[in-house]
């Protein structure tokens, strides 16, 4: 069967609120591998992709230094998810904060030499900012113009358009500048905002998404900012914003996209342990690579589960219930 390879991408550097790099330790302490083999998924960390330095251990520092931290730590997450899928795995990507999307999406075009890629954003905020419009400059605010070709050369080294614009397409946007808007605008992207996914309900908006990702592309990848969620659902972030995707209609939509072969990638990130109420978070984390990953059919209905664990497992199992089979040992 397809064995997935679960990427740590421990940067903070790239955000506002640093500790996010705390974000996919907290998620292989919290047994995120173990829930998701429960489940008969093959999953295993096989990487994690540390910082040259610690955020707490220096926190100050001038705007270059960032720069170079954030996109040398990008350089070896891209080399080492191209050398995952060398190997045949499936590469999820836990972050970290976003700009760990540069590596991530680098490395799976590298991986996948040749073959064009179409990615679904869902995130609060558009990440499309450049050095010449970012009020923060945070690069993660601008991991998704980077991957669209537009940005700052050591980003760009990295990642630097790897996806077309018209293959990528955002789902639950709401805070933004009008900036980064009016980048995307002037090279066509597709905004589903929270607005919109009010008016015409999530399926329809990821079904469009899809479509879009998918169209003349060879592959296309999931890349998903817990920010995106409402707070309620995923109150583990550093900018909780009101009125998101709410998690029971995520999993419930997303069931479909279980072991497709033209689905690239994973990624999550934004994950803040200190921020997270009771695990919320983390067991959102889990929730959604149930509902995204393969398993045997076998495995589906496996009643076993590590205690505190069964309210996940039964909405896991009830979501992809009645699936075909699209993977055997
Ligand atoms: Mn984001």
């Amino acid at each position: 069967m397809w064995p997935v390879s679960l990427i740590g991408a421990a940067s903070g550097w790239g955000a506002g609120f640093r500790e996010t790099e705390l974000g996919p330790e907290a998620l292989h302490a919290y047994g995120l591998a173990e829930g998701l083999r429960e489940a008969g998924i093959a999953a295993d960390w096989t990487a994690m992709i540390e910082p040259e330095r610690r955020w707490r251990e220096a926190p100050e520092q001038l705007r270059e230094t960032v720069f170079r931290l954030v996109a040398e730590h990008n350089a070896r997450l891209a080399a080492q998810v191209a050398k995952e899928i060398g190997a045949g795995r499936f590469p999820v990507i836990l972050g970290g904060d976003h700009s760990v999307a540069i590596g991530s999406w680098g490395g799976v075009a590298r991986g996948r030499a040749g073959q064009k890629l179409g990615l679904v954003w869902f995130d609060a905020h558009l990440d499309a900012h450049t050095v010449a419009t970012s009020p923060s400059m945070n690069p993660h605010g601008m991991s998704a113009a980077v991957l669209l070709g537009h940005g700052a050369p050591e980003f760009l080294a990295v990642g630097g358009g790897v996806v077309r614009p018209k293959n990528l397409c955002y789902i639950g946007a709401r805070s933004y500048e009008a900036e980064e808007l009016d980048l995307l605008r002037r090279l066509g992207v597709r905004i589903i905002t929270m607005a919109e996914v009010h008016g015409r309900g999530l399926g329809a908006a990821l079904d469009e998404a899809v479509a879009i990702a998918g169209r003349g592309t060879d592959a296309f990848g999931l890349t998903i900012d817990l920010d995106g969620f409402d707070p309620e659902d995923a109150p583990g972030v550093g900018l909780r914003t009101p009125d998101g995707l709410r998690r029971a209609e995520m999993l419930r939509v997303l069931a479909p996209l279980a072991g497709r072969a033209d689905l690239a990638a994973v990624e999550i990130v934004e994950y803040i342990p200190s921020a997270d109420e009771d695990q919320r978070t983390a067991r959102l984390v889990e929730a959604l690579l149930r509902t995204l990953l393969p398993r045997p059919p076998d495995r589906r209905t496996d009643g076993r589960h590590r205690a505190g664990r069964s309210a996940v497992a039964r909405e896991g199992e009830t979501e992809t219930a009645g699936m075909a089979p699209l993977f055997s040992r």
